[in-house]
């Protein structure tokens, strides 16, 4: 078999074994500007307006990449060599895999080598959705103060070289400074991130910074640019370098940088786009009027779900989330999680069967062809925490509910941040917040309290005595028993 190297000369060889985008690449406007090109846009948004894009009455809606971080040269140089393209290799849960070719990235820029050209491409007219995905820890809030962070020396670079930002903050101020400045007509900025309330999270940030920045500018952006929320879901592990190989071997594709994913893909949007938007409905996405209920219900069940099997797994010793489910003792532990801690915090979830829901989640969670890193999983602890699990605990504690496994969840990671498994091999932190994690784990080894004294991820929760009192037994509990044990002892006493 002759191989190629993806790109688009050889897309129509490339249709011979894969499907391809039917579509005339040329012919396609940019109307979306992204910001952050890693896996999960590529499995998810890009891989919706693909399809759409399909039908040759949404020719306009094409999307620019921005690669903004200096470490997002790898993945722009690799879109540059493939003319935007990339393979989209979906792991079926019977092995099988289903490939295709998506072309909906039409353009792709690295913002810190052309800054301008940023900013101008998210003011240019045709462009009328700027859309996020920079990780949870990406919106520059502070639990602790409950606010945005100045303290942040990239944000206080943005503040003084207005014009070479570095920050998402300082490219959106310019770039709506310069459409308000030219009388254009306003953006939608959609956050594709795993916060509860994304859009109202987005906004909030945005207005903060500029209220600093330019102050001139808050009341524009209030009258025209709309924050909607969504809720967004597709598990997209790391590619492995094997998954290259493979599809060289295969289908005969050079790709650099392929991306695999679950079959599964669930996107809920809010109908608030003030400058129009791609009928991405068509394509499988669900408009509704109040995304709060789904939001919850994904970051409290499937990401907490995922740290509860990533922290938990990483202690024993395990690699992928598939072995850490595949333990019938973590998995009790998790469905216990999810029905006596979580479910009374999720209200009414109209039309959702909830049951299903989670039973669902255990299944993708074990899908063993996906094989989802435990590593990627617990990255940025400090930032998902307080998304994914501390709000389940804040309203079991209000409501005088169940908060056992939740506690035991932030002792294992107060244990996992001492950077060894339970055998002693070395777990390798990879957290913004790294030295202050080890540190206080460290200090936890004699106090275990000291770990709750990070108030930028726990806020108050320190000050609650049962939560305390709790957290301190499965920490001792742990060290003194392991995890294996104490979760079926746990799950004895339900
Ligand atoms: C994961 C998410 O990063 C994490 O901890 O829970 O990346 C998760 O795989 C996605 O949100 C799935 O939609």
């Amino acid at each position: 078999m002759k191989n190629y190297k993806l790109n688009s000369e050889n897309l129509s060889y490339i249709s011979e074994r894969i499907t391809v985008p039917q579509y005339d690449r040329t012919t396609i406007k940019t109307g979306i500007v992204h910001v952050g090109i890693g896996g999960f846009h590529r499995s998810h948004e890009a891989f919706y307006t693909d399809q759409l894009l399909e039908d040759p009455d949404n020719k306009d809606w094409g999307i620019c990449g921005i690669a903004l971080l200096d470490f997002d040269s790898r993945i722009y140089n690799t879109l540059n060599e493939q003319d935007g393209l990339y393979t989209l290799i979906v792991k079926e849960l019977d092995g099988r895999h289903t490939n295709r070719i998506i072309g909906s990235i039409v353009e792709y820029l690295y913002a810190p080598e052309n800054p301008i050209a940023v900013i101008e491409k998210m003011a240019s007219p045709e462009v009328k959705i700027i859309s996020l995905t920079i990780t949870e820890g990406g919106y520059n809030y502070n639990e602790a103060t409950k606010a945005f962070d100045f303290n942040n020396p990239l944000i206080q670079h943005d503040l003084e070289f207005p014009n070479a930002p570095k920050t998402i903050f300082g490219y959106i101020t310019q770039a709506l400074k310069l459409r308000q400045s030219r009388g254009l007509k306003g953006v939608t900025v959609q956050s594709c991130d795993n916060i509860q309330g994304n859009g109202h999270m987005t906004k909030t940030m945005v207005l903060s910074y500029v209220g600093k920045a330019e102050p001139g500018l808050v009341d524009w952006i209030e009258s025209n640019v709309s924050f909607p929320n969504a809720m967004v879901d597709r598990i997209t592990p790391a590619t492995a370098p094997l998954d290259i190989v493979n599809l060289i071997k295969t289908d005969g594709v050079h790709d650099a940088w392929p991306v695999v994913c679950e079959p599964f893909k669930q996107w809920v949007i809010e109908d608030d786009f003030i400058a129009g938007r791609p009928a991405w409905e068509t394509v499988g996405a669900q408009f509704v009027d109040n995304v709060e209920p789904y939001e919850k219900m994904k970051l409290s069940l499937l990401n907490a779900g995922h740290s509860v099997l990533g922290i938990l797994g990483a202690l024993i010793g395990y690699n992928t989330i598939d072995q850490s489910v595949s333990n019938p003792n973590i998995a009790t532990f998790l469905h216990n999680y999810m029905d006596v801690e979580v479910t009374p915090t999720l209200g009414d979830l109209e039309g959702i069967d909830l049951g299903n829901y989670k039973t669902s989640l255990l299944e993708r969670f074990g899908n063993i062809n996906i094989k989802d890193q435990i590593d990627r999983i617990c990255s940025e602890s400090s930032a998902k925490f307080p998304i994914f699990i501390l709000p389940t605990i804040n309203a079991q504690l209000e409501d005088k509910g169940d908060i056992t496994n939740a506690a035991f969840v932030v002792a294992a990671w107060a244990i996992y941040s001492l950077g060894k498994d339970e055998k002693g091999n070395t777990l390798i932190i990879k957290d913004a917040m790294q030295p202050v994690l080890s540190a206080k784990a460290l200090e936890s080894t004699k106090n275990p309290e000291a770990f709750l004294e990070i108030d930028a991820v726990f806020g108050s929760l320190k000050d609650s005595k049962p939560f305390v009192e709790a957290y301190t037994t499965a920490y001792n509990a742990i060290l003194k028993h392991g995890v294996e044990q104490c979760v079926f002892d746990l799950n004895a006493n339900i």
